[in-house]
């Protein structure tokens, strides 16, 4: 089997997602992490976008992106996350297509600068939930995952920004997700599953938090003394 390493920063949830389908699958890796305001050389000659994550396989390939990256161990490493059936993956790689959207909807509200800020961008957050919920009702399973029974690629994409939304949820409660039973139960499913809660440092909710502080987003104020220190080279 080839050898994996994973380039991070510590709260990077498209890094997660990654690491989400390489603990799903058992496949064993390593995790590096660098720090985004001093990224090194070997890093910037192998990250096109000077974005994490990177794969690097056996220390001589370099993958980016990481939809690329979750197809191709998909592709390469058992057991297959993505559905058999052609039709049910092409609907799994559309949902799989628009985290991107949905995934700005939230960073944005979180990185707020100001209150008026957080509440525009906030309000902005039900379309997607709204569609995702529909998506999760009409989708003929009864979960607890996108297809059912089985973990799949969908999953791994979205659970790293329903965390988050709940990290954000925890310290300033926006009442949102509760609308949306089908997302709420899904985002409870996924949040519980082993592939998500081993894909980041334990700490993850602490440093995120920490990352509001050193990034100084209005956010910020909502954030427990408690957590300074937690190390957010994020
Ligand atoms: N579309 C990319 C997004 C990756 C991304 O935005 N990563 C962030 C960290 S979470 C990054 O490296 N940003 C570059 C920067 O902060 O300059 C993917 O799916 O891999």
């Amino acid at each position: 089997m080839s050898q994996f390493k994973l380039c991070s920063f510590k709260t990077c949830p498209w890094v997660q997602r990654a690491a989400i389908v390489l603990r799903a699958k058992n496949v064993p890796y390593e995790i590096t992490y660098i720090d985004r305001n001093k990224r090194p050389d070997w890093f910037l000659a192998v990250s096109p976008h000077s974005k994490v994550p990177v794969l690097l396989v056996d220390d001589k390939e370099a993958l980016f992106e990481s939809n690329a990256i979750a197809e191709f161990l998909d592709e390469t490493a058992a057991p297959r996350l993505h559905p058999e059936d052609a039709l049910a993956r092409a609907r799994n790689r559309a949902w799989t297509d628009y985290v991107s959207t949905f995934a700005s909807a939230i960073s944005n509200t979180a990185y707020s600068d100001s209150e008026e800020e957080f509440a525009m961008r906030a309000a902005k957050i039900s379309d997607p939930f709204s569609k995702l919920n529909d998506a999760l009702a009409k989708r003929g399973n009864a979960g607890p995952y996108f297809n059912g029974p089985k973990f799949s690629l969908v999953d791994a994409a979205y659970a790293p920004f329903l965390q988050r939304y709940t990290f954000m949820d925890r310290i300033k409660p926006l009442g949102l997700i509760e609308k949306f039973p089908h997302l709420l139960a899904w985002r409870d499913a996924l949040l519980a599953a082993a592939a998500v809660k081993a894909s980041t440092v334990p700490n993850i909710e602490d440093v995120w938090q920490e990352g509001l502080i050193t990034r100084n987003r209005w956010l910020k104020k909502f954030v427990s003394e408690s957590v300074v220190g937690a190390d957010a080279a994020a």
